[in-house]
């Protein structure tokens, strides 16, 4: 027999739980927008935590679960919501613990892929499941008990995170290499091993671009893609948000030595379009051009038609959503670089 609990503490296990979701679902996005190391590794971390702490409510949310099934039969998806939460965890931990293993890229599809498709899934059946099912917070929730009790359910949520973490170095489960992004090592310094990946619906050109045509503030020249090869090297890490990363030396022309070349007057706080001859595009700061690189090779080889010949953008510290392939375009345009879908369209 399930214990008495008072009506309050139903409430109070609905809100914490909804917190927990509403943080993994804006971490998970948020962990694919983040490129550098120290702020993917809080946002991945806090993904984890809030993700694996759905796990600590479970004591309480079963004794509202079944006082309300006493009251009227299941209804209101809040089993297909059980389910897809319970499969969204199961496919993270996958993720997180597995890395390389035949689970993670089965048929071809990266574990986390899965992951999250199904993590919007259960946003979906969320909003579903809480429309009719209101719980408001109440000033009461932030008194002394209310705060002492949020700061034990995140407390632990750390603790679980940790323990996850601790449990993939003592088994030496490949989760323990991954990187701050939650992304584990393909093909470093051997192109040949990285995977090729499409964003959504893009694919590998018939015929590639033979000139870049690069435009500045009055001025059009066409660059032959054999003079792009300048001799700048980056050494810099793809990070795929499919879960993998590689780290290559890149070599061809800086973007802002490409771009003086060709123009002068360039605004000096516009932004670049880097466009894809499929029509993929990135728009990017143009005070960040001495940072970037059109590469032409990898490793000391041209790049192949799916890494993007003949060429590419490299963009150290940025996912690899913004690695533009098939460059037949580049464009200084007098706009702000954020104007423009946080995540490409194809
Ligand atoms: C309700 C929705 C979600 C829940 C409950 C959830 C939960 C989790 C959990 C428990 C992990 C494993 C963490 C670990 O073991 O350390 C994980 C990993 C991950 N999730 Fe989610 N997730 C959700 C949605 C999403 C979404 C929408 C995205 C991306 C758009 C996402 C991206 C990731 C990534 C990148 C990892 C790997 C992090 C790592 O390696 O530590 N998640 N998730
Ligand atoms: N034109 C174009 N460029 C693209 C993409 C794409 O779909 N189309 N995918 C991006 C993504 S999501 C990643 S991770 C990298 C993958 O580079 P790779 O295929 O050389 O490994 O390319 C990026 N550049
Ligand atoms: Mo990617």
């Amino acid at each position: 027999m399930a214990l008495p609990l008072p009506r309050r503490a139903g409430r109070r296990t609905n809100v914490g739980l909804l917190a927990l979701f509403l943080l993994a679902l804006g971490t998970g996005v948020l962990a694919f927008a983040v490129g550098s190391p120290v702020p993917a590794r809080l946002v991945v971390a806090a993904h984890g935590a809030a993700g694996l702490g759905l796990l600590l409510l479970v004591p309480w949310k079963s004794v509202v679960v079944r006082r309300a099934w006493q009251r009227r039969p299941a209804g209101g998806g809040g089993v297909s919501l059980g389910v897809a939460t319970v499969l969204t965890l199961l496919t993270g931990v996958l993720h997180a613990g597995g890395g390389t293993g035949p689970w993670s890229w089965s048929a071809g599809v990266p574990v986390l892929h899965v992951h999250v498709a199904l993590g919007a899934a259960t946003g979906a059946l969320l909003v579903v499941h809480a429309w009719g099912r209101r719980q408001r917070p109440r000033a009461t929730d932030l008194d002394r008990r209310g705060l002492l009790r949020a700061g034990a359910l995140g407390a632990g949520t750390v603790a679980l995170w940790g323990a996850g973490e601790a449990l993939w170095r003592l088994t030496g489960a490949a989760g323990a290499a991954r990187r701050a992004t939650g992304s584990f090592e393909r093909g470093t310094d051997d192109p040949a091993a990285m995977p090729v990946t499409q964003w959504i619906s893009d694919a590998v050109p018939d015929s590639p671009a033979a000139e870049l045509v690069v435009t500045t503030p009055g001025r059009r020249v066409r660059v032959p893609v054999g003079d792009l090869d300048q001799g700048d090297v980056f050494r810099a890490v793809l990070d795929c948000t499919g879960g993998w990363y590689a780290v290559q030396d890149w070599r061809g022309v800086r973007l802002d030595r490409l771009l003086a070349s060709v123009g002068r007057d360039l605004p000096a706080d516009g932004a670049v379009d880097v466009v894809s001859v499929t029509g993929f595009r990135r728009r990017l700061p143009l005070s960040e051009a001495g940072g970037l690189l059109l590469a032409t090779h990898a490793a000391g080889r041209p790049l192949s038609p799916g890494h993007g010949a003949p060429v590419r953008l490299v963009a150290p510290g940025r996912r690899g959503f913004w690695w533009v392939k098939w460059v037949a375009r580049v464009e200084v345009v007098d706009a702000p670089w954020w104007l423009q879908s946080p995540f490409p369209l194809q």
